[in-house]
């Protein structure tokens, strides 16, 4: 049963029990309907208190269920029917009280949370909006401002808050359910204040307008804001009835969207990337203190994830002016931490008189349980580094880099441990992305993937496993489809035109702003790492190179392919004269390419390189592809990933452009067997997440 119906003395009370999230299933909306039933018959009863067992009151509506036919009675009835009883109801709120939860909170007469909850409806992150009346009940409650913040933001709002916002009527002290009772003891015998009778406030237009042009310019493509906006005005408008038809038609069209099938692909893509069979019922090793060797960018923002969630962290560097920088790069990055409100500046006062340490000894790390190499890019300079561990570290530990295509098999036999040695490739910076690569070497264990996996939800990153080889997922992706654009500016794109259209379909910025963030001399060094197993008719962009050699090496110096100064990024004006020569210095006639052919040439290229890395085992099923470039590579979460994208734009479609393609270039674009193979069976990608509770 996962609604029940008691009594204690004259209060009834409904308990949900749905682990794990307590979400409104089926069964949980009928046997609402039926507690709110018994509760209304039963004559003893002068007030009830709705609570959940486990970790959290309602999280939401069942998403598993969506998509598919809805199941009567559907949540807006049963909260109408909880809302219509003649006798008071509380809700007593604990976890995070969330979307259909939050609603049903809301149809309830009078709440009350425990001090830790937090409150929200982030159905606009599924691409829907509220669809169990919050877009009518919560602006009647707090305002229409307050509530158009909560919906379209989709941040959740903690208990304190919701009291000064009067979300809630009252904050339990001590035991909820106690708490609870006895507010519903005082409200016995009191007709019941619903939510839907009270005035709704006056439209503002203006405002609705003005909120839809930012989120346009913030969030451009998604839908899913701006319709939760026009719901809100329009609803508003008019009586509640009329307000909450306007509300399910809205629902129901965004459920329909391409957007929330996409959306939902990312929310259990993102849960099934850690189910992984290798380390089912495998315990991790123990997680307390940290090594990191390197005080770099990398290093030090290693340093801090770790530090931010309450870990001990020591910090090898070379000697004592390296430790001094390193030093002061963390400070700097904790003082930015506190900055922005996420860490208390006596909390950062503690984690530098304590937690944080720095030394220029290996002997530091003998206690540490996982060290962390982020050291220069050289298999040389990590083997000595791993060597160099291997002697200090205690049994036991876990021996982790970060490095981002390097052979982790061959870094591992530089210890006498290779089933303790594993990748953990961060993406920079590494404190604020949440993606980690957990690389999976030949004889890595399984408990030191486990522990890769158990430091990632420690740190509040989405953990993805990938196999040893050159990139891993994201970076051999990358390379592949970044060869594919470099190609078209060879053939006479811009790289602004290029920026403009990848931008224009979604991502978070072009190839070519990236590479001016990144720093130029990063491609550069790249393209000389490779030089020796270049195949002849691999196209080499020689113009990266040349704004290399002048120097304009992007942000860092303020030109790359852009010119930094202030305001708008500018194009580089050296870039029109370096492209003409490099294109008549090749043969290469240029010609006109459309945005259209743009997006179809970079997203062939990294469809097929990812059907390449699934099908080798570098990516254990698609959604680990999808879960990579949405996290590391800034592809547009609206879209799903592009795996995702590819199943729902066509794979026939995609083999067709790239043969097509192949016309001009046979070398580049040969399909990825996989790809063949899946058209030719009638299948697609998401087939082969089936099994993997995604
Ligand atoms: C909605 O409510 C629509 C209504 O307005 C209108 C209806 C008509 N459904 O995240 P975790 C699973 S839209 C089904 O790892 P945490 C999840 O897949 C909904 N399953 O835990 C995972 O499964 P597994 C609005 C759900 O502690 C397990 O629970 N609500 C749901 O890190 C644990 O989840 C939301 O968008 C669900 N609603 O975080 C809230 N939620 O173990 C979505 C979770 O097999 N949920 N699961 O991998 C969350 O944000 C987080 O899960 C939460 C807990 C913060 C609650």
């Amino acid at each position: 049963m996962s609604v029940s119906y008691a009594r204690q003395g004259r209060i009834g009370l409904i308990t949900i029990d749905n682990p794990p999230v307590n979400a409104t299933g089926h069964a949980v909306r009928q046997g609402l309907m039926d507690a709110a039933r018994d509760f209304a018959a039963d004559t003893g009863a002068d007030a009830a208190v709705i609570l959940c067992a486990g970790r959290t009151w309602v999280a939401g509506a069942d998403i598993s269920e969506f998509g598919k036919p809805s199941q009567a009675p559907i949540l807006p009835d049963v909260i109408a029917a909880i809302e219509s009883l003649d006798k008071p109801v509380v809700a007593a709120l604990h976890g995070t009280a969330l979307g259909g939860g939050l609603e049903l909170a809301l149809g309830c007469h009078t709440r009350i949370a425990a001090p830790g909850t937090r409150m929200g409806l982030p159905e606009v992150t599924l691409g829907l909006l509220p669809g169990a009346g919050g877009t009518q009940r919560l602006p009647r409650l707090i305002g229409t401002a307050a509530a158009l913040d909560i919906i379209t933001s989709a941040r959740q709002v903690p208990a304190a808050q919701a009291l000064d916002l009067g979300l809630i009527d009252a904050l339990s002290q001590g035991d909820l359910s106690a708490d609870a009772i006895a507010l519903a003891d005082t409200l016995a015998g009191q007709p019941p204040r619903r939510t839907r009778d009270l005035p709704a406030p006056a439209p503002d237009p203006d405002a609705a307008q003005a909120l839809k042009a930012t989120l346009a310019r913030k969030l451009p493509g998604q839908i899913a804001q701006a319709t939760a906006v026009d719901v809100v005005t329009d609803g508003l408008a008019q009586p509640f009835d009329q307000g909450m038809a306007i509300e399910r038609a809205g629902f129901m069209a965004l459920m329909d969207s391409p957007q929330r099938a996409a959306l939902i692909h990312a929310f259990f893509s993102e849960r099934a990337v850690a189910h992984l069979p290798q380390i089912k019922g495998v315990a991790p090793r123990p997680l307390d203190r940290i090594g990191v060797i390197g005080g770099g960018t990398m290093g030090a923002g290693i340093a801090v994830s770790c530090l931010l969630a309450g870990l001990d962290v020591t910090l090898i560097e070379r000697d004592d002016q390296a430790t001094a920088r390193a030093q002061a790069t963390v400070g700097d990055l904790l003082a930015g931490a506190v900055s922005r409100g996420k860490l208390a500046a006596a909390r950062r006062d503690a984690i530098l008189s304590g937690a944080f340490r720095t030394d220029t000894d290996y002997a530091a790390l003998g206690q540490a349980d996982l060290i962390v190499e982020a050291v220069f890019e050289s298999m040389e300079v990590k083997e000595q580094v791993f060597a160099a561990i291997d002697r200090v570290a205690k049994p036991d530990a876990v021996l982790a880099t970060n490095t981002s295509y390097l052979d982790v098999d061959r870094i591992a036999d530089a210890t006498r441990r290779p089933r303790d040695v594993i990748g953990l490739h961060f993406f920079s910076p590494a404190h604020v992305m949440r993606l980690l690569e957990v690389v999976v070497a030949d004889r890595t264990a399984p408990e030191v993937v486990a522990t890769g996996f158990a430091l990632a939800k420690r740190l509040g990153k989405i953990a993805v496993r990938a196999g040893v080889c050159d990139g891993f997922i994201g970076n051999r992706i990358l390379s592949h489809y970044r060869a594919a654009v470099d190609a078209m500016v060879l053939d006479g794109a811009s790289p602004q035109q290029v920026d403009r259209a990848l931008t224009d379909f979604g991502f978070a910025m072009g190839p070519y702003a990236v590479s001016d963030l990144a720093g130029l001399d990063i491609g550069a060094m790249t393209r000389q790492r490779k030089a020796a197993d270049r195949h002849p008719r691999d196209r080499v962009p020689v113009f990266a190179d040349r704004l290399y050699e002048q120097g304009d090496l992007g942000r860092k110096t303020g030109r790359g392919y852009y010119v930094y100064a202030d305001g708008k990024p500018q194009p580089n004006p050296d870039l029109h004269a370096i492209l003409d020569a490099v294109r008549s210095d090749l043969g290469i006639t240029p010609r006109d390419f459309d945005d259209e052919e743009i997006v179809a040439r970079t997203m062939a290229a990294m469809v097929n390189e990812a059907a390449r890395t699934v099908a080798d085992g570098t990516a254990l099923r698609p959604l680990d592809v999808d879960v990579v470039m949405l996290n590391g590579y800034g592809f547009p979460r609206w879209r799903g990933g592009p795996m995702h994208w590819a199943d729902a734009h066509g794979l026939d479609r995609i083999l067709a452009d790239i043969r097509r393609f192949a016309e001009d270039d046979d070398h580049f674009w040969q399909p990825a067997p996989l790809l063949a193979e899946l058209v030719a069976d009638g299948r697609g990608f998401a087939d082969l997440n089936q099994g993997t509770s995604a």
